[in-house]
């Protein structure tokens, strides 16, 4: 098979994913789901690793936005090394969501048998099911089939999932309407801007760094992620302000500065990525609305023209760096589908 043909086929096949996935949500007990957790009663501790991990942070940020709840995102691997740094306090205040698409992950399995150990009742979400979906009585499986090592409409997926939970335990059917326009939106932007971003990749670079503020930056975490799996090249992630406190120092042509722009933050997040553009980098921007001097710098300029709020944008602005990394590893020869020194589960001995 042609490299990276499944990785790229599932990417582009996100919308019909996500239709399944919310006739899934639609018939579930919300309420038996969360064990009846009212949002403010409980710091919701969103937990995973690696892309999961990612997703906890764009889950608790989502979930803070929606219920004005507390909610936070933890390594499975600190709950479990420095448990007092993650979630101090009582036990019976916090209500974990553990986060895995394989249900194998050895951190994620421990942390689940510490929980239990504790009598700490926990929320689990995940794709494949396997051990994980016997550890709790409160259990989403999602229709999500993924053979790709990296995860990608796994991620959107668990992210729309646990979104459309937060937005059904707060009432805001308005959000979850937002959701559930998203296949659409998604299948009328990728045939637009998927031919654009496999032009970008075939530009070689030494670096690239993603930038993003708020919401949006679990989701240029993730980005850079995708871009190290799936083309084995550097990328980091920083908060778009951020980026000019040092790590600028990295830009040339040969560095990719891609921003995530926030509708909240659009001009004090776009001046960054244009000044990174005076100062030679190759630019992408992602953004809801693009302004035409915005447009006029970018070497790429993605603009979703969505009505629904940006919140619920968040798996739409994911789907480009899944693009990105799978192309510039095809650029460079790779195989996306079978990426250097990854497998699709991490399981630790003992
Ligand atoms: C978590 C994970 C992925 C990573 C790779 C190995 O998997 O670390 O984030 O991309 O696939 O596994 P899971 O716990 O969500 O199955």
């Amino acid at each position: 098979m042609r490299y990276g043909a499944i990785t790229l086929r599932e990417i582009s096949n996100q919308p019909d994913v996500w239709l399944r996935c919310l006739q899934t949500l639609d018939a579930l007990d919300i309420g038996r789901l969360t064990a009846g957790r009212r949002p403010f009663s409980y710091r919701w501790v969103f937990i995973g690793c690696g892309t999961s991990y990612y997703l906890a942070q764009a889950a608790a940020a989502s979930f803070i936005s929606l219920t004005g709840a507390f909610a936070c995102a933890v390594p499975a691997s600190e709950m479990l090394l420095y448990p007092g740094l993650s979630v101090a306090g009582d036990d019976g205040a916090i209500f974990p969501v553990l986060i895995s698409r394989s249900g194998q992950t050895s951190e994620v399995l421990q942390v689940a048998e510490v929980l239990r150990r504790r009598d700490v009742e926990f929320l689990g979400i995940t794709c494949d099911g396997n051990e994980f979906s016997q550890l709790s009585p409160y259990m989403l499986q999602l229709p999500v089939s993924e053979e790709s090592t990296v995860m990608t409409s796994s991620f959107t997926s668990m992210l729309m999932a646990l979104q459309y939970i937060a937005a059904k335990v707060s009432r805001q059917d308005e959000f979850v309407a937002g959701l559930r326009a998203l296949p659409k939106a998604l299948a009328g932007l990728l045939p637009v801007y998927l031919p654009e971003v496999e032009q970008l990749s075939q530009r070689s670079f030494e670096d690239a760094a993603f930038l993003a503020q708020g919401v949006l930056y679990p989701i240029a975490s993730e980005t850079a992620l995708k871009v190290m799996e799936s083309s084995s090249s550097y990328a980091q992630f920083f908060h778009t302000l951020e980026f000019r406190h040092g790590p600028k120092s990295i830009v040339s042509e040969k560095v990719l500065v891609g921003g995530l722009i926030s509708e909240a933050g659009y001009a004090e997040e776009s001046a960054v990525l244009m000044e990174m553009k005076e100062l030679g980098a190759c630019t992408l921007a992602i953004a809801n609305c693009i302004s035409p001097e915005l447009r006029a710098s970018a070497d790429l300029a993605i603009e979703l023209a969505q009505p629904m709020p940006e919140l619920a944008l968040l798996s739409i602005y994911v789907v480009w760096g899944q693009l990105l990394g799978s192309y510039i590893g095809l650029r460079k020869g790779l195989n996306p589908d079978s990426p250097r020194h990854l497998s699709r589960v991490v399981t630790l001995e003992g």
